[in-house]
């Protein structure tokens, strides 16, 4: 059996990525328990609480024959109040375990970034070939991740690729974490019968992409040869407005309340929507879950 190490395997993706895994590969959770708990996976899987800074998470990559490394400081607003915290994690972090599986006989290693190292795009579709121009140390420190991937493959020869993801949202982001994304956020409200909050004018737009669809791009990464010394946008295609999505949310929740509006918040992106062209035509990447059943999995 396949040896996978899943760094940040407690977490939103990373805990899904262990569903859909632990019954056909032997994992390793590696995870600080910096914002869920033991029980976000089966009691079976192997947990070792600890950081991907330490030697310790060194000696994890040694053991595996495959690394997924999904643990990262991931708030936006975070970064901007502590850039050396955020790089902390986010660069020398997949430093740390890229320079471990130099030294090992990893087959596979899987980073996970963002679509914020394109900063507010030029165009869009945003293809990968997009300009790279962060707005946060946050964006700066995920480029920073995935040059070094790259630059591993080029240089190293290690087996890397890495996905930008655009939105993702699942049940199990914590509504009540301030750094969670906007479904969760209007999930919260329409189930207290309030008001969604809109920020700025509800004109801009986001790809919003399941998690399960996410868990489906890696495991082609996983199985493709070809997709190795590559960069993949993981979106849908898709974008909607937020003021479509809050609608969307009052009518599956079946709620009537009037949306609210507040200023816009600083920082923002307009636009966003990924061009997958590249992932469908290199892993026969096609998105599954509409935003719509989506919606519906939260229901349930
Ligand atoms: C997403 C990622 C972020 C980074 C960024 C890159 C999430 C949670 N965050 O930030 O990590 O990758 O993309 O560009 O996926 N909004 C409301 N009302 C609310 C909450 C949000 O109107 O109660 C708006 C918000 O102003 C924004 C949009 O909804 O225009 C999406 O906000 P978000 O926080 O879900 O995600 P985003 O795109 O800022």
């Amino acid at each position: 059996m396949q040896k996978i190490l899943i760094t940040g395997g407690l977490g939103q993706v990373g805990s899904y990525l262990v569903d859909a895994l632990h019954e056909k590969a032997k994992i390793t959770v590696l995870d600080n328990y910096s914002s869920t708990t033991r029980e976000a996976v089966p009691p079976e899987v192997n947990v070792i609480k600890g950081d991907v800074k330490d030697r310790m998470a060194a000696d994890l990559v040694n053991q595996n024959d495959v690394v997924i490394h999904t643990a990262a400081q991931i708030s936006v607003t975070a970064s901007m109040k502590d850039p050396l915290f955020d790089a902390q994690n986010n660069v020398f972090g997949t430093l740390n375990l890229l320079e471990a599986a130099r030294r090992s006989s990893i087959s596979k290693f899987i980073y996970i970034s963002s679509a914020a190292v394109y900063g507010d795009p030029i165009n869009v579709p945003i293809t990968e070939s997009h300009p790279q121009d962060p707005l946060s140390p946050y964006g700066a420190s995920k480029l920073s991740g995935e040059k070094y991937c790259m630059m591993y493959n080029k240089a190293f020869g290690l087996p890397s690729c890495c996905i930008r993801p655009f939105n993702i949202y699942s049940p199990r982001q914590d509504p009540g974490n301030p750094y969670s994304g906007v479904i969760s956020r209007f999930i919260e409200k329409a189930r207290a019968g309030q008001s969604p909050v809109i920020f700025g004018d509800g004109t801009q737009t986001r790809d919003f992409i399941s998690v399960h669809d996410i868990v489906d791009i890696i495991q082609l990464l996983l199985e493709k040869e070809d997709a190795n010394g590559h960069v993949f946008n993981a979106g849908t295609g898709n974008s909607i407005t937020v003021s479509e999505l809050a609608n969307m949310v009052l009518e599956t929740f079946d709620v009537d309340v009037p949306v609210r509006y507040m200023p816009e918040r600083p920082g923002d992106i307009k636009y966003s929507c990924s061009d997958i062209s590249k992932a469908r035509k290199i892993l026969g990447f096609e998105p599954k879950v509409s935003l719509r059943e989506g919606l519906m999995e939260f229901a349930e």
